[in-house]
């Protein structure tokens, strides 16, 4: 047992549930943060959670929100952590669109909020602070692979969001002497990926098809290259960023891109299906070779205001100073997801 105690905001989302189990794992005590919702929103930490009247509990739950400053003091002060993992924030691109001002309250303020907690309370010399940051930040990158020296660019209200918290977070290591450290993390998935992200939609809509449940999957640019990992190796870097002797902050990603449509290929494939490409921009269609059945289409309600083209990043700062490096390749993440979804599908 460590002994240590530990703090995570976002602990129902997919990185949260992964970060919880692992530290769990690891003796420590974790206490996460979760919203009230009219509906049960904890199913991705369902497998790992004990009655907190047991009494080897140790994963407490504890409403809260990033936007609510009075909430945060409290529970810093009540739950008196070792580390805080801020994972919680409005992670969804398309969305922050939409939402931009509640996004810039959660995923910057509600930032702010938590290091003031910290600063309030006094506990800049006893608290390490992580960042989830993102590889959003580099938006239209000038160069690639994308480092830690890299040039920001965000091209979105999510991604300027998360800018000012990852200089908050800088800011709060150099003004108060905070260990505190931003993760600049690629895009990472697993079969507990949220539903609308590109590909555990995918990956659900090919378990659909295949079952008979769904003809047809729109998706919006296809073209679009991401450095996709699996979550589960990425909380292991979270982790070890905070475990290390400096505060400082780690690009956490692959080294490979793929774009949407190579994944959309495989999560087919996986399933015994060759997808043939047919026509132009929004009228491009995906076939099924088998059936000749369309199985994909453009659907434009999908394009981003502004888009990000293409994402790679270069983790050897993580690899020489962290020991860090991703375990699960492209291939394999695609085929975990499909089989994932293909069983959850199956269950009439
Ligand atoms: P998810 O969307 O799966 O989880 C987000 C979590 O934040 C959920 O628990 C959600 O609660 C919670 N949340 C949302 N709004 C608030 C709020 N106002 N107050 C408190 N909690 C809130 O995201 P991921 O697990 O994928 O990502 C974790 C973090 O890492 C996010 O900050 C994301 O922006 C960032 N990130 C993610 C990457 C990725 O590829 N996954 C890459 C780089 C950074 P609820 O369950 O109730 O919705
Ligand atoms: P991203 O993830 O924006 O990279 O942010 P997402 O999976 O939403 O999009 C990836 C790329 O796929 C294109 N795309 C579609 N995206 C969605 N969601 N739905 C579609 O139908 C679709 N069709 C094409 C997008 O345009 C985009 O180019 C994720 C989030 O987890 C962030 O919180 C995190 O910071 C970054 O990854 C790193």
């Amino acid at each position: 047992m460590t002994g240590k105690v530990a703090l995570i905001t976002g602990v129902t989302g997919q990185d949260g549930a992964y970060l919880a189990q692992l530290l769990l794992e690891k003796g420590y005590v974790v206490h996460g943060v979760k919203r009230r919702s009219s509906s049960f929103n904890t199913g991705r930490i369902d497998d790992i959670y004990v009655d907190p009247h047991e009494r080897d509990a140790r994963l407490f739950l504890h409403y809260g929100d990033l936007t609510d400053a009075a909430n945060l003091i409290r529970l810093v002060q009540e739950t008196r952590p070792d580390e805080i993992y801020n994972l919680g924030a409005q992670s969804h691109v398309q969305v922050s669109f939409e939402e931009p001002e509640y996004t810039g309250n959660a995923n910057a303020l509600g930032t702010l909020r938590l290091l003031e907690a910290i600063r309030i309370l006094a506990l800049e010399k006893s608290v390490r602070f992580y960042q989830a940051s993102t590889s959003e930040l580099y938006g239209k990158a000038s160069e690639a692979p994308q480092n830690e020296t890299t040039p920001f660019r965000p091209r979105s209200p999510y991604a300027a969001a998360k800018l000012y918290a990852y200089w908050t977070t800088v800011n709060y290591r150099e003004a108060y002497g905070l260990f505190a450290a931003n993760g600049i993390l690629f895009n990472h998935e697993s079969p507990r990926r949220g539903e609308t992200f590109v590909t555990r939609k995918i990956t659900r809509a090919v378990a659909a098809i295949h079952h008979r449940r769904q003809d047809t999957l729109y998706l919006g640019n296809i073209d679009a290259r991401r450095d996709w990992g699996h979550a589960r190796d990425y909380v292991e870097g979270m982790w070890r960023i905070l475990q290390h002797d400096e505060a400082e902050d780690f690009v956490l990603a692959t080294g490979e891109t793929h774009s949407v449509r190579e994944f959309v290929e495989l999560a087919f494939a996986e399933t015994g299906c060759t997808i043939q490409w047919q026509g132009q921009g929004a009228d491009e269609v995906g076939i099924d070779a088998g059936s000749g059945a369309i199985v994909v289409r453009i659907d434009p309600r999908y394009f981003r205001p502004t888009e990000v083209d293409h994402l790679v990043g270069d983790a050897s700062k993580a690899r020489e100073k962290l020991g860090w490096s991703h375990r699960t390749g492209f291939r394999e993440l695609v085929a975990e997801m499909v089989q994932a979804d293909l069983k959850r599908s199956a269950v009439p």
